[in-house]
């Protein structure tokens, strides 16, 4: 199937934490390609990657990166889709730097962020999937499937208070 979601990152040291959004998308079944995309060290690829992504069928693109964080808002002033962006826990500041790099855009140019690291991609995945949910029934049916199985996981972890 053609992918609907693109997965970029800014380096391939990323990926461990860029997983666990495609994980999610793994898991709901959604189309997605995952590549590297560098602001700094490939900035030309950066905005061809924007610029044609939404011809490509992609719908939704997920942008993480670390420390000097510039991939996704500039992946967005490239395109109208919609951008989530990642900010990956950098050694050096712990991700304070990604989150603030990623989330403090100027008006008029979204960037959705999520939380530091592992949540934060794993609720870029789901993110990325219920918005295509906003106009897919059978994917917004697994996304209530996968919320009544979180709560159901959590009643029952009172029974391991012991
Ligand atoms: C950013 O610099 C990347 O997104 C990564 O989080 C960070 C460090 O990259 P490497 O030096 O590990 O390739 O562009």
């Amino acid at each position: 199937m053609n992918p609907k979601i693109g997965v970029i990152m800014g380096s391939s040291s990323d990926w461990e934490t860029m997983k666990h959004a495609c994980d999610i998308l793994d898991e709901l079944q959604v189309p997605y390609e995952k590549q590297v995309v560098s602001a700094h060290r490939t900035p030309d690829l950066m905005f061809e990657y924007a610029e044609a992504a939404r011809g490509r069928g992609i719908q939704v693109i997920i942008a993480g990166a670390g420390g000097a964080a510039h991939l996704p808002g500039m992946v967005a002033a490239k395109t109208t889709l919609p951008v989530i962006g990642v900010p990956v826990q950098s050694r050096a500041l712990n991700g304070l730097d990604s989150l603030l790099s990623i989330v403090q855009m100027p008006g008029g140019v979204p960037v959705a962020t999520v939380a530091i690291g592992k949540a934060g991609a794993t609720n870029a995945g789901l993110l990325a999937a219920q918005i295509l949910g906003a106009f897919d029934q059978e994917l917004a049916a697994k996304l209530e499937a996968r919320r009544e199985a979180t709560k159901a996981q959590v009643l029952e972890s009172t029974g391991d208070l012991t």
